[in-house]
């Protein structure tokens, strides 16, 4: 296996014998086969639509689907994988089968020709991963951009889930993937086709929050509990809205409560949410916190996207763990969706009303819910203290959380900044600093939560709304510097996402991505003068906070 997708991956290069999330070699390679499956698919999707030819809804499902399920941390079930590897190449045969009726001639590559079955998967597999592409550069462009669109594709599932979908996203999507199987594109064209997706990736995040806000409505200031009831409760984890609205209707009136972890934090925050008296609280911290905090949570765990840690052997929590969607966990329950795209969750709170209460980890409360609208409804008071000196800067600490020591940096950096400066955050990276006192700036909290990863969104239309009001010129003239963590795919796109919106000077940590070849890293730092991290006291120097 060849792995370096994420923040994590071994010694800061790749995973070659197991990945440092746990993923096995063999998961690893299934999931590269996939890649290639998704590929070939996406090239005579993308010829159909080159000739004219619409281009069915299932192609987009399943590239979206098969994307997010090799998301770090989202799938480790080999026989999930493969099933839609064996998809994929029923599909691909037909969509072959079409092209040839219509009269269009297809590339001569691997993707298309192909024809083994699950006897030969694996030897397959060994010669379709990331190294296929012996020059380094090349890859590491095909990669940055694949990897967006790992990230685009997690998004726009939850959109469409909600019923909310962009064709035009698709088109892009496969597009992109076929270019990257078919296309011998120079350095140059593969820079665009990088920086494209990433104007994608704000058309996906928009999508998104439009699907979110217009079901749940727009997030509102909120306090949320993270201490715990009295009676059984239900963990959900992960982004997907849509399997916390069906969660919460199904617990209703059953006498179990429901509790979010990690990234599903910010369902707090939508007054859609907030009127189910049951939906207690947030229990715990980022992901990689699971093995103990499942533990002491002592109820069932829904997983409606990564991040899955593996758990233990002899971890009981792992009995009371299910999942849905894009991931997958071998021995654990897969909650299937019927035809119409409902879930059935009994089982679940069945489990549940067999188990104790949580047992309490904190007590207090955190408050979040500053996406776009809720900022914009402030902006008089935000603008103001901008004004008057009392907010010197905006720091953007937005992305991803992670298990390596090297993070405590961004909570001695949170601590660090002066008292005159506010931190806008979106992910799971807020819980590095979401529960220190900072205080607030006349009465404007020194942490604005906006939510989710993809509400990283709502910070580019704050700063597109700021610009405006101090009728700049250029986003990058605001008082506004970003230190941004990564650990993902998501985190790609959203920096791929923000880059496209013209925003300089990004600080990605705490390292930057293995897949980034020197040169590649030349032309991000010479274009957008990308910078990473080093200690505390000297970025505040460079972001001129000290
Ligand atoms: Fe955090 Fe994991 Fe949001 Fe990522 S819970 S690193 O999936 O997408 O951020
Ligand atoms: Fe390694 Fe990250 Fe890939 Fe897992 S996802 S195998 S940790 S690079």
């Amino acid at each position: 296996m060849f792995c370096y997708q994420c923040q994590e991956t071994m010694k800061g290069t790749g995973c070659i014998l197991k990945g440092v999330c746990g993923k096995e070699s063999h998961t690893a390679k299934a999931m590269d086969l996939l890649m290639f499956v998704v590929r070939g698919v996406s090239v005579i999707a993308d010829e159909l639509r080159n000739a004219g030819h619409a281009v069915s809804p299932e192609v987009n499902r399943f590239v979206v689907d098969s994307l997010f399920c090799t998301i770090t941390n989202a799938n480790f079930d080999d026989e999930s994988i493969l099933c839609r590897v064996d998809k994929g190449m029923e599909l691909r045969n037909r969509l072959m089968e079409e092209a040839g009726n219509k009269g269009i001639s297809l590339p001569a590559i691997d993707e298309l020709q192909w024809q083994g079955g699950r006897e030969e998967y694996a030897s397959k597999a060994e010669t379709v991963g990331v190294l296929r592409e012996p020059d380094v550069d090349l890859r590491s462009l095909k990669e940055l951009m694949t990897y967006g669109l790992k990230g685009m594709a997690a998004y726009l599932e939850h959109a469409m889930r909600l019923g909310y979908d962009d064709a035009s996203i698709h088109t892009f999507m496969q597009h992109a993937l076929a270019a990257s199987a078919a296309k011998s594109l120079s350095a140059d064209e593969w820079v665009k086709m990088v920086l494209q997706t990433g104007e994608y990736g704000v058309k996906t995040m928009a999508l998104l929050d439009k699907a979110n806000t217009s079901r749940y409505g727009n997030p509102e200031i909120t306090k949320v509990n993270i201490g715990v009831g009295k009676r059984p409760g239900i963990l959900i984890s992960g982004h997907d809205l849509k399997d916390m609205e069906e969660l919460l209707k199904q617990t209703e009136g059953t006498g179990v409560d429901v509790y979010t972890h990690s990234e599903m934090l910010p369902a707090h925050y939508y007054p859609a949410f907030k009127k189910y008296s049951h939906f207690v609280g947030n229990y715990g911290n980022a992901w990689w916190k699971q093995r103990e905090e499942f533990t002491t949570f002592n109820g069932p765990i829904l997983f409606t996207t990564n991040c899955i840690v593996p758990p233990l052997a002899n971890a009981e929590y792992k009995e009371r763990m299910f999942t849905t969607n894009s991931t997958g966990y071998p021995g654990c329950k897969y909650i299937q969706a019927d035809a119409e795209g409902r879930k059935d969750f009994s089982e679940i709170i069945e489990i549940a009303k067999q188990c104790q209460p949580p047992t309490e980890i904190e007590h207090g409360e955190i408050i979040g819910g500053f996406a776009h609208n809720q900022v914009l409804q402030l902006a008089d008071k935000v603008v103001d203290a901008v004004k008057s000196g009392a907010i010197r800067k905006f720091v953007v600490m937005a992305g991803c959380d992670g298990r390596m020591k090297s993070r405590d940096y961004y909570t001695e950096f949170a601590k660090a900044l002066p008292k005159d400066t506010v931190i806008l955050t979106a992910g799971c990276a807020k819980y590095r600093y979401n529960k220190l006192p900072l205080g607030d700036i006349n009465g404007i909290p020194r942490v604005l939560d906006a939510g989710q990863c993809n509400d990283s969104y709502s910070l580019a239309v704050i700063a597109m709304k700021l610009k405006e009001v101090f009728e700049l010129n250029d986003i990058n003239e605001l008082p506004i510097v970003y230190n941004i963590a990564w650990y993902e795919q998501k985190a790609v796109i959203v920096l791929l996402a923000l880059l496209s919106l013209g925003v300089k000077k990004i600080h990605l940590g705490p390292t930057l991505p293995a897949f980034l070849s020197p040169n590649v890293a030349k032309v991000l730092v010479d274009t957008f003068q990308i910078g990473t991290i080093s200690d505390v006291e000297d970025d505040l120097k460079i972001f001129q906070l000290s």
